[in-house]
């Protein structure tokens, strides 16, 4: 009885070390500014490392390869993996200074500390499409 117990306690234990031992899938990622993604995937606006462990990794919309569209297709989705995220635009008034040393962030003329909305009234996020190559 005692020895049956211990094979049980034994294989419970060797099936728990196991399913805790599967390896987590981490990614090299590129993003693309979906405002003006023409398909050229050389000039990424942001490269990453992620684990699927990492917060990170909750703010991206992962896609799969059954739903392939648009530019999409033309990457082969065995190598890569593919998704979206939504990022604070850095630069709202596309002037080439980023929006912490901007002193007129929504470029509107006033300054902004003169400014009743310093960030403007536009939605300030950017899409982003996430290209991830598999290790
Ligand atoms: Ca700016
Ligand atoms: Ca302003």
């Amino acid at each position: 009885m005692k020895t049956k117990l211990c094979q049980l306690i034994f294989f419970m234990s060797l099936i728990i070390f196991l399913n805790n031992c599967s390896k987590e899938e981490c990614l090299d990622c590129n993003t693309y500014n979906m405002d003006d993604f023409n398909g050229d995937l050389t000039n990424p606006k942001d490269v990453f490392y992620i684990c699927e462990n990492d917060d990170l990794w909750d703010y991206i919309i992962w896609g799969n390869s059954n739903d392939i569209g648009g530019n999409i297709a033309l990457i082969d989705l065995t190598k890569y993996q593919t998704g979206y995220r939504s990022v604070q635009d850095d630069d709202i008034d596309n002037d080439g200074i980023l929006n912490d040393s901007d002193n007129d962030i929504d470029g509107d003329g006033l300054l902004n500390n003169a400014d009743m909305s310093p960030n403007g009234f536009e939605n300030n996020h950017i899409l982003e499409l996430v290209i991830c190559e598999r290790n």
